[in-house]
């Protein structure tokens, strides 16, 4: 496989570093330390396009590929995590199901405005007793005459939540057929009355997005917000996660770079015992490892894109480049607050965050033992 980018690839690129660079990176520091999930921004960044990088024109995409959505996030990703996770949040879980499963209606009123930067998104899956068991689905969706739905339960972790227009909500239509094929997908938007939100997250990182609860009671969900067939959910789930899966490795691999290149950065500007410290080999072969993990990274994480871009069975691609990108960025980070020493562990310089940022991408969409789940029974079928 060719990863030769073109003009188009490199304009995604541009567009993203060029938001990066003059949005992001000025209050990076004081939007992380105080926590703020800054709607004006993610107004802005929504706005630039990057969102409809790979949907077709109809619904208001640039019709490109899956590759120029994850070369944005991975841009973006470089100058603020959670940024690039609000972005991915509402494209690759919310946009991408309504794209592949849904209706025409369904497209024209939701997936648009998602594609357009006019909603925010998100995906409503976790549970408190519903986690890597995603089967486990407790909140409870009860047909009724008419043909609606009545939702009761709560979901847990919310990327967006609270801030989203559009939600993708799981959860179970009939218990009879068993987890896997009781629980169906419904679309929800966030004005739907006994639809409200609970406790918002304090986390290790990601301080740029929201993450929150979302609480149903008497949800009345009309029959046209069904996503898919009644008992499709939980495959619904998994394909738009197998898709999330890329979006989290090419925000592991921003992180990554960033960390790296501040690494680089650092050393040549800290003198001890006479000379920078790139200029002993001990921290000049760290650099060039780190280097060599990113590049090894990026060959799967573009790779993973590239198959789901040529319709290809991409579930394992995803999966190893989600656990391969988030462990080396995990690496990489930690390597970069080595470098920087006492000043590293110290919030005044940006490796503390990169740290505490990389740290989900391991966990999120999948943790990386379900990561190993998908690639091991793929391997052992
Ligand atoms: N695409 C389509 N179908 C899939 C699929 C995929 N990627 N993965 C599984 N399925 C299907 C299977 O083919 C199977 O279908 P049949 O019953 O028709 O054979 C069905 O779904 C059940 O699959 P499986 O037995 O593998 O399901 P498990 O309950 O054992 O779950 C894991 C497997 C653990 C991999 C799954 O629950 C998972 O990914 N959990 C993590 C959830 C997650 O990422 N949460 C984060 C939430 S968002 S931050």
């Amino acid at each position: 496989m060719d990863f030769n980018l073109t003009d188009v690839h490199q304009e995604f690129i541009n567009l993203a570093a060029g938001f990066g660079k003059k949005k992001l990176a000025p209050t990076i520091t004081e939007r992380d330390h105080q926590g703020i999930f800054d709607e004006d921004l993610v107004s802005e960044m929504l706005g630039l396009g990057l969102c409809g990088a790979y949907f077709e024109e109809k619904y208001g995409g640039a019709e490109c590929d899956v590759l120029s959505y994850i070369l944005a996030v991975e841009e973006l990703a470089k100058y603020d995590a959670g940024m690039s996770i609000t972005l991915s949040a509402t494209v690759s879980l919310c946009a991408n199901p309504i794209w592949q499963f849904g209706t025409e209606a369904q497209k024209e009123k939701y997936l648009t405005p998602l594609v357009e930067g006019k909603k925010l998104g998100a995906f409503g899956l976790t549970e408190p007793n519903a986690g890597t068991d995603a089967s486990g689905q407790q909140t409870v969706a009860v047909k009724n005459e008419d043909g609606s739905y009545t939702l009761n339960g709560s979901k847990i972790f919310i990327t967006n939540g609270g801030a989203a227009d559009i939600y993708i909500v799981f959860a179970m239509t009939d218990k009879s057929q068993g987890s896997h094929n009781g629980i169906s997908a419904f679309i929800l938007e966030k004005d739907m009355p006994g639809f409200t939100f609970g406790k918002k997250e304090d986390k290790l990182g990601i301080h740029t997005s929201q993450t929150m609860e979302l609480v149903f009671q008497d949800v009345k969900v009309p029959a046209e917000n069904l996503l898919g067939q009644e008992g499709q959910g939980f495959k619904i789930a998994m394909k738009t996660l197998d898709g999330g899966r890329i979006g989290v490795a090419a925000q592991a691999l921003g992180i990554a770079e960033a960390a790296l290149q501040d690494a680089v950065e650092y050393s040549k500007q800290r003198v001890q015992f006479g000379k920078p410290l790139c200029k002993f080999q001990s921290i000049s072969f760290k650099l060039a490892d780190m280097k060599m993990k990113v590049e090894a990274a990026r060959l799967l994480v573009y790779k993973a894109a590239c198959k789901k871009q040529e319709d290809q069975p991409f579930s394992v691609d995803a999966a190893i480049a989600k656990r391969v990108a988030s462990d080396v960025a995990m690496e990489i980070a930690t390597e970069a607050v080595q470098i920087f020493g006492g000043y590293g562990y110290s919030e005044e310089y940006p490796v503390a965050r990169h740290l505490r940022d990389a740290k989900i991408t391991q966990i999120y969409e999948g943790t990386n033992e379900v990561q190993l789940m998908v690639t091991s029974s793929a391997l052992l079928r």
